[in-house]
């Protein structure tokens, strides 16, 4: 009789709770998010795909990075993690041109004062990954800032360091996901400090909610590519002339039965491992 949890904040998909002073329980649900509209309908198992997605970067990537990952709980959707002093910026690598960056170079030929080649076209892959780091803007939408900025609100050392393993982990992911026939376009990364003020990574890592996932088949530069994940769910939204304002339309069992198909095909592709022996003892992904 101990784990008395305390709800600490809600994500737009995920919950996070105390557990006592060290450790903070984040539990991935199943909602799914288009357009920054939470929808009405789950995707089955989606959080427990997430999760097991960031505790097997996890697993892997220590050499990299210490992380927070304290244990995974049996229902495959639930971390016990460190409680650590977040830096008040994401941080975001980018290894092609979309999103956000596209949007920035388009207007600017820049992106957070990385200046960038003339001419690039959209989705183009990057002569290397870049570290694009934002603001956690607790409204809307994370705001893109520069090198100098994000310098002077953790300080130089820790933007140092943060960049370095930033980047170290999408170039590990991005080639990882390669060979499995996906594109890892950009990706976000939550770091903190430990007691010892040792840098330590947090949240979810490398899952298609922190990252952009494209299929590397038929991946073509000069236009948007289709999400592994959310395309149909897109697709669907498009199709109704939805305004992308809430409350967003609920999906129909075909949409939730093929976009859950595609998160478990994610999960089994870049992990390896049958997503049922997931759900039968989530530790798997971890050994
Ligand atoms: C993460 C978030 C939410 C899910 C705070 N290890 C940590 N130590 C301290 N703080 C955090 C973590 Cl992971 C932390 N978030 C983002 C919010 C649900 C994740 F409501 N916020």
């Amino acid at each position: 009789m101990s784990e008395a949890a305390t709800h600490v904040a809600s994500g737009k998909v995920r919950e996070l709770y105390a557990l006592d002073e060290e450790r903070l329980l984040l539990v991935a649900s199943d909602r799914i998010s288009t357009f920054d509209v939470v929808l009405p309908t789950d995707i089955p198992d989606k959080g427990r795909v997430l999760t097991g997605l960031s505790a097997f970067w996890f697993a892997r990537t220590t050499e990299l990075v210490p992380n927070h990952l304290l244990q995974l709980r049996a229902d495959g959707r639930s971390m016990e993690c460190r409680r650590l002093e977040m830096l008040p910026i994401e941080c975001v690598v980018r290894g092609y041109l979309t999103g956000s960056g596209w949007k920035d170079y388009v207007a600017t030929g820049e992106v957070c004062g990385h200046r960038l080649a003339e001419g690039l076209v959209e989705s183009q892959q990057l002569p290397e990954p870049i570290f694009t780091p934002a603001t956690k803007a607790h409204t809307g939408h994370d705001e893109n800032i520069t090198r100098e900025q994000a310098s002077e609100l953790v300080g130089a050392d820790l933007f140092a360091e943060a960049e370095r393993i930033a980047l170290a982990l999408y170039r590990y992911g991005a080639e990882w996901a390669a060979t499995r026939g996906i594109i890892l376009a950009d990706t976000k990364f939550e770091l903190g400090l430990d007691p010892e003020g040792t840098l330590v990574l947090g949240d979810e890592a490398l899952t298609p909610d922190s990252s952009r996932f494209w299929p590397a088949d038929g991946y073509e530069a000069g236009r948007g590519q289709p999400s592994f994940d959310k395309q149909f769910v897109r697709d669907y939204c498009e199709s109704l002339g939805w305004g992308k304002t809430a409350p967003g339309p609920e999906l129909p069992d075909d949409v939730v039965a093929g976009t859950r198909a595609r998160y478990v095909e994610a999960f089994e592709r870049l992990t390896g491992i049958a997503f049922d022996d997931y759900l039968a003892d989530p530790e798997v992904v971890s050994r």
